[in-house]
């Protein structure tokens, strides 16, 4: 019943051209799928993308923005500056984001209400380091993220939100959560969700694992029950590996 999502994020990748070819070779092999099919890609390639993307099931995403309207806030882009060029998704709260730009729970809660607001489907991410994981913190450290970033959004608007569940150690590293871990954490974060609003609310929120996710081991990711989608860095950005990928 939760339509499975597939998005890539190129993070800091691809010129336009790189970005159009990319879009060309996937257009016909994405077509038949079933699948949400995002693509999240640099601020300056969305309006070339979303372009691209017109009349497609493709879904053009940001990779970030900020969550006041306008200001002085040299460098930043506003969600009303993503819907004015068509944008329809964004990523929040990526641990490269948290870890690099000073992202913070409530910076993360702050943009998806502001998203949500808009109208912008927002793609929430949480997840462990290491050393939260060797000391057993795991759940906690989800369960605070997953709560955070969902305080304040109501019932209605809950559901709207992409939750992407990576564990900061697996991300472009080549090590992935075992299919059954990631599973076990994402059906904890489906818990934390039914607890904040309702089982019902909770089984409609899609939920995706992120981390070294690749053709070769997406199969068994999304066969597992509570796993919605793949949040994919390194293996979607050749086409070829992209459309695997969607066509699991
Ligand atoms: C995790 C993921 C994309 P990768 O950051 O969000 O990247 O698939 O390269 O681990």
């Amino acid at each position: 019943m939760r339509k499975p999502i597939i998005a890539g994020n190129w993070k800091m990748h691809k010129t336009v051209a790189e970005g159009l070819a990319f879009m060309d070779a996937i257009k016909p092999e994405v077509s038949g799928t079933d699948v949400e099919v995002l693509v999240c890609a640099p601020f300056t390639l969305l309006p070339s993308l979303v372009e691209a993307a017109k009349g497609t099931n493709i879904k053009i995403g940001a990779q970030n923005m900020h969550y006041e309207d306008h200001g002085a806030f040299t460098g930043e882009v506003s969600a009303d500056m993503l819907l004015d060029i068509g944008v329809t998704h964004v990523i929040i709260g990526h641990s490269e984001r948290r870890q690099y730009f000073a992202e913070t729970d409530e910076t993360v809660n702050l943009k998806t209400r502001k998203a949500l607001s808009k109208g912008l489907t927002p793609v929430v991410c949480c997840g462990e380091s290491l050393e939260q994981r060797e000391a057993g913190e795991t759940k906690t450290v989800c369960k605070t993220q997953i709560v955070k970033a969902f305080e304040n959004i109501s019932l209605a608007d809950a559901s709207k939100v992409v939750v992407a569940y990576e564990p900061i150690w697996a991300i472009g590293t080549g090590k992935t959560s075992s299919s059954k871990d990631a599973n076990d954490v994402i059906a904890y974060i489906r818990e934390v969700l039914a607890a904040l609003y309702s089982t019902e609310v909770s089984e409609e929120i899609r939920i995706q694992y992120g981390g070294s996710v690749k053709p070769a081991n997406v199969e068994e990711i999304m066969n597992e029950t509570d796993i919605d989608g793949a949040l994919v860095g390194g293996a979607s950005l050749e086409a070829d590996s992209f459309v695997q990928l969607v066509n699991f």
